[in-house]
């Protein structure tokens, strides 16, 4: 197979409410619905997931579009190829600019299924020999709010038999608001993202160790593993986590107990097969993190998350909790689980008016 044309599509999500964090607070989400051809005219999808400012990561939706239209494309392009993981071959020899090789990435594998007339959780599992279920047990990421409507949301999300939930926070004294709510319901699985937030004192591991907590996730600016040793919480390391390498090494040093695989942080599906694989050999725990992405992107990290490598619920909440429309068919959730798509390719089909501007996008060849 090879790629003979390339198409991008930027698209403008609005959220139902903001969601707040300690780095930001995002009230539209924009992505980029990327489109690889193959040279019988078939089409793959993608998405581009990076932010449009760089408060989370130092790629950026322009920056990302520009590199895969001048940089990536030209590498591809015309190149013969058997599997996503050989054409990646080429991409990998390019320095950094992850989230732009996650979203063609993504697009190849796409195809790719489709190609093989299997849903992407099955041409994903086949690679790493893995098996995939298809119902997928997901958590729910609550930004950061005052006590009442936090309350409220999390008790919502318990209705919809959320199996994790997860709270924001910002800061030490922060802390204080997740002990009331952990006083006031019965949450099985709560974890806390603190988005490297906390600062290290003395009494701060007991404190994360009095709210019962499944793991913290990205408690402090710099992890060590003195810290991770004071305390009984396990780690999660999400943002330190930007490859494969990368959580290798901070395994080997001991910084945290759990990975969160955010696909497009680490360049792709392609190197999260990879990580797969560094968490087998190596030991540590996996999970799905999420982005608030649209519908490409969310359904893709369904795909992956349905791998029985994964240890606990994704961040992969249904559609409607975060947008009152999304740009793909929905994805639900029902007591907890997310169904996943048994048709070929990623398993979400563009709404008609999106199919439409794409189809109106020039084509890059
Ligand atoms: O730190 O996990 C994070 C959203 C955007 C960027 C980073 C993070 C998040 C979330 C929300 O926590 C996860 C989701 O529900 O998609
Ligand atoms: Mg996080």
């Amino acid at each position: 197979m090879r790629l003979t044309g390339l198409k991008l599509l930027p698209i403008r999500l609005h959220l139902k409410h903001p969601f707040v964090s300690a780095h930001e607070t995002l009230s539209e989400r924009l992505v980029t619905l990327v489109a690889v051809r193959d040279e019988n005219g078939n089409w793959g999808y993608g998405e581009l997931e990076a932010f449009t400012t760089l408060f989370y990561t130092n790629e950026t939706q322009a920056i990302e579009q520009m590199v895969l239209r001048q940089y990536l494309w030209s590498v591809v392009r015309n190149q013969e190829f058997t599997t996503p993981p050989d054409l990646y071959a080429h991409l990998q020899v390019l320095k950094g600019h992850h989230f732009a090789k996650a979203a063609l990435d993504m697009a190849v594998w796409d195809l790719y299924a489709k190609q093989q007339q299997l849903p992407l959780a099955a041409v994903l599992a086949k690679q790493v020999h893995a098996q995939w279920q298809d119902h997928v047990a997901v958590g729910i990421s609550l930004g950061l709010q005052d006590d009442e409507p936090l309350l409220a949301a999390a008790q919502k999300a318990q209705e919809q038999g959320y199996q994790r939930i997860k709270l924001k926070v910002k800061g030490n004294a922060d802390l204080q608001r997740i002990g009331r709510l952990r006083q006031r319901t019965s949450i099985k699985s709560l974890t806390v993202d603190a988005n490297q937030s906390l600062q290290w004192t003395k009494d701060l591991a007991a404190t994360i160790d009095r709210l019962q907590l499944t793991f913290i996730e990205d408690p402090v600016p710099q992890p060590s593993a003195k810290w991770a040793q004071q305390m009984h919480t396990p780690i999660c390391l999400d943002e330190p986590i930007t490859s494969v390498d990368q959580a290798k090494y901070a395994w080997r040093l001991q910084l945290g107990q759990i990975i969160s695989v955010k696909q497009a942080v680490i360049g792709g599906l392609t190197p999260a097969l990879e990580l797969i694989m560094a968490h087998r050999q190596l030991g540590f725990d996996i999970w799905c993190g999420g982005m608030l992405e649209g519908g490409i992107g969310r359904a893709a990290n369904l795909a992956l998350a349905s791998l029985t490598d994964f240890a606990y619920p994704g961040d992969l909440s249904a559609t409607e909790r975060y947008y009152q429309k999304d740009y793909t068919t929905p994805l639900h959730v029902t007591q907890g689980l997310m169904p996943v798509s048994h048709d070929a390719g990623v398993g979400v089909d563009l709404l008609p008016m999106y199919q439409e501007l794409l189809d109106q996008q020039k084509t890059i060849c």
